[in-house]
């Protein structure tokens, strides 16, 4: 069995400060939070940024470029920075960050969905800050585009020069398909990394027949040429990865994904998801991997060949 890689996301641009005190809205708690997840067992640390003024998603590289060096002098943990960072802006500037940091990953998604989370503005009478609201109520008019021409764009900007390892986010079954039109067409190098994102309106159903699903036919399109793992969006997070690290995938935690450690409890931080997530693996005889373990089976340009 391989070791498990776990990955971290920090923050991302689901949750709104609203939402838990634990949700990192502001650099100095990004880098807090994401030294303690690395500490903890996480191998990749998967980061958004926030605007300190407010605590909303930012794809500002200057934003990023306050928490990354810390997070690098700090821990040896690959850093993966979202392409992904916001729902409703073109692929250049969710590039952008990315672009000026060169890391070792970044997030690429596989095609264009209707991310929504606005059934969750129902739970909330009152927002901490104006722009929550129509935020997340909103988002049921988004189309978070990711088309061939932004994947090629992406795949040439970030995969060429740069020599960054794509973290593929799949949130259906027609993105493997997608990802195997662009592997095809000589985008990516093998060995791919697959995240399964699972959970989320708009893509596929959380649960263990579709990520079965999901991993029967990424071994018909990719064969033994790629690494996976699995994101189980909300209630679902622990116990997908627990799975999936049964079936050989990796596993992906965090309050960008879940806000929270059982049901009915917001989890206090990043690092205590990847506590109970490693004591789970590691009861379950899976063992963990450590960052160069992971850029061994990843393939990774290596820490000393990031912008940052
Ligand atoms: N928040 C995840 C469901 C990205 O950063 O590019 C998807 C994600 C996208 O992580
Ligand atoms: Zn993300």
């Amino acid at each position: 069995m391989p070791k498990t890689i776990v990955t971290c996301a920090i923050t991302g641009a689901i949750h709104t400060p609203t939402m838990s005190d634990a949700l990192p809205i502001n650099s100095d708690m990004i880098t807090e939070q994401a030294i303690a997840a690395a500490q903890a067992g996480a191998a990749i640390l998967h980061l958004h940024a926030r605007n300190p003024a407010n605590g909303a998603p930012s794809i500002d590289p200057a934003h990023f470029m306050e928490f990354l060096p810390r997070i690098k002098a700090e821990t040896d943990a690959i850093v993966n920075i979202s392409t992904g960072g916001s729902l409703s802006t073109g692929i250049e500037e969710r590039m952008a960050p990315a672009v000026a940091a060169s890391p070792e990953m970044c997030s690429l998604n596989m095609g264009s969905l209707n991310f929504s989370m606005h059934p969750l503005a129902d739970r909330y009478e009152t927002w901490k800050y104006d722009w929550e609201e129509a935020y997340v109520r909103g988002s049921d008019g988004n189309i978070f585009r990711n088309t061939f021409a932004d994947i090629a764009k992406v795949a040439q900007t970030l995969g060429g020069d740069h020599r960054v390892k794509f973290e593929h986010e799949c949130y259906d079954v027609g993105h493997l398909y997608n990802l195997k039109f662009c592997l095809d067409q000589g985008q990516f190098k093998a060995p791919i990394f697959l995240q399964f994102v699972m959970g989320i309106l708009g893509g596929i159903a959380a649960n263990i027949d579709n990520l079965v699903f999901m991993k029967q036919t990424a071994d018909r399109l990719f064969g033994d040429q790629y690494q996976w793992s699995v994101i189980g969006a909300g209630a679902q997070q622990m116990k997908l990865g627990a799975v999936a690290a049964q079936m050989g995938g990796h596993v992906r935690v965090g309050l960008e994904d879940s806000l929270f450690i059982e049901r009915g409890v917001l989890s206090t931080s990043n690092a205590q998801q990847v506590t109970k997530m490693r004591g789970i693996l590691e009861e379950q005889g899976n063992t963990i991997a450590t960052p160069d373990e992971a850029r061994a089976l990843l393939g990774l340009k290596g820490a000393d060949r990031v912008a940052f």
